[in-house]
């Protein structure tokens, strides 16, 4: 039986962060704390006004599960498996991972608790025998002071419904050229039990008619099927409210309607340098110029002139299926020394980033790069951007 140790965790947030390693100033990531700004934790009563609606017995809306369970199988056969983490005051209190069934995992389950609150991210590690360690099987990382620790999430099933999306399959018809698509999308509600009020699933921002048609109202389910699809990319979208008003985080899922299902490892890959490739918009030319010598410069490439020759159907004929672009954020302005200590250089290489969101104004801006990728989609061609983040 697992063991629900959240009532007798304390929240010790002082004590040594780190058994292993030299501690230092938080660096830690924000913890994901639920967007409703936290709600109480699981098994608190609502307060009277605020009891939510339920349907229980009429659907089968199961809650989100607030309990985490942490396993860990040591490579090597372990006598003790233990968890310290921030809440445990690290070293102070480290909990005891058991395996119950002696299979060689060891196991933990976490219930919210003070310093456990739903959807925190909190910072860990393993001791295994004695020996401190990141957990191998991590979803996330966090600092602690200077030290570096495994992290996990708690989950946030106080904040609102939560959408699990099964795997999207999908079927293409040559005859008609076209294709379906079917996803099962299981709708969980907040552990308080409150019934989603509103379930929206969009295709390509399109709302998807008969929705009602496809929920499987035992498993609290909706089998959405979708027929008749262009090849190309589409994005489907589901969005879903509580009787609470909370919102599920959003789930789209992107896939392609295609006649063959692409497969990276068989991708037939382009790589352009835009600067380099084809002129489109003369206008949105601007060279650096002296002392930057022509080689080191800007030469007029952009996303327009690259759009032209991919609608030229150059690709199509290659038989290229991805483009791998050279780095297109707005470039550090002017020109800087080379590496042999005596020449400029401009940017047109891409690799002087100075914006994170916005592309380089002489490759056509993120107008451009949106046409880009659109013609792209349209004929199946995935686009790779080389994105710069040093
Ligand atoms: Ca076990
Ligand atoms: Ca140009």
């Amino acid at each position: 039986m697992n063991q629900k140790l959240g009532a007798l965790l304390t929240a010790v947030l002082l004590a040594t962060a780190c058994e292993d390693s030299p501690s230092g100033a938080d660096a830690g990531r924000d913890a994901a704390t639920p967007r409703d700004g936290g709600s109480a934790p699981d098994g608190a009563t609502p307060d009277d006004a605020a009891v939510p609606p339920t349907d229980a017995g009429v659907t089968g809306f199961a809650a989100r599960d607030c309990d985490l369970t942490i396993r860990h199988a040591p490579r090597v056969g372990a006598s003790t498996v233990q968890l310290a983490g921030e809440f445990t005051g690290w070293a102070d209190a480290p909990i005891d991972m058991v395996d119950h069934d002696g299979d060689g995992t060891f196991e933990v389950t976490l219930s919210p608790g003070p310093g456990l609150m739903p959807g925190q991210l909190l910072a860990y590690k393993l001791i295994v025998d004695g020996t401190w360690i990141l957990d191998p099987e991590a979803a996330y990382r966090k600092y602690d002071d200077s030290c570096l620790n495994s992290a996990f999430v708690m989950p946030a099933c106080t904040s609102g419904p939560e959408i699990r999306a099964g795997q999207l399959s999908t079927t293409y018809d040559s005859a008609t050229d076209t294709g379906d698509a079917a996803v099962r999308l299981q709708i969980l509600t907040a552990s308080d039990g409150a019934i989603p009020s509103t379930v929206g699933v969009t295709i390509d921002d399109a709302p998807v008619a008969g929705l009602d048609a496809m929920f499987d109202e035992a498993a609290g389910a909706y089998d959405v099927s979708l027929a008749d699809l262009a090849p190309g990319r589409h994005v489907l979208g589901v969005r879903v409210t509580d009787a609470m008003d909370r919102d599920a985080e959003p789930v789209d899922l992107p896939f392609w309607i295609e006649e063959e299902p692409f497969e990276w490892r068989d991708a037939l890959m382009y790589m352009l340098v835009v600067d380099r490739f084809a002129n489109g918009d003369e206008s949105i030319d601007a060279p650096v110029g002296s002392p930057v010598e022509y080689p080191a410069d800007f030469h007029g490439g952009d996303l327009w002139g690259a759009l032209e020759v991919m609608q030229s159907g150059y690709f199509d004929d290659l038989g290229v299926n991805v483009i791998w672009l050279s780095p297109i954020n707005q470039q550090a302005e002017g020109h800087f020394e080379g590496r042999d200590g005596s020449r400029r250089f401009a940017g047109y290489h891409g690799y002087w980033p100075s914006r994170g969101r916005e592309v380089e104004p002489r490759f056509g801006g993120n107008e451009a790069l949106q046409a880009f990728v659109d013609e792209a989609h349209s004929r199946g061609i995935r686009v790779l951007f080389d994105l710069i983040n040093n």
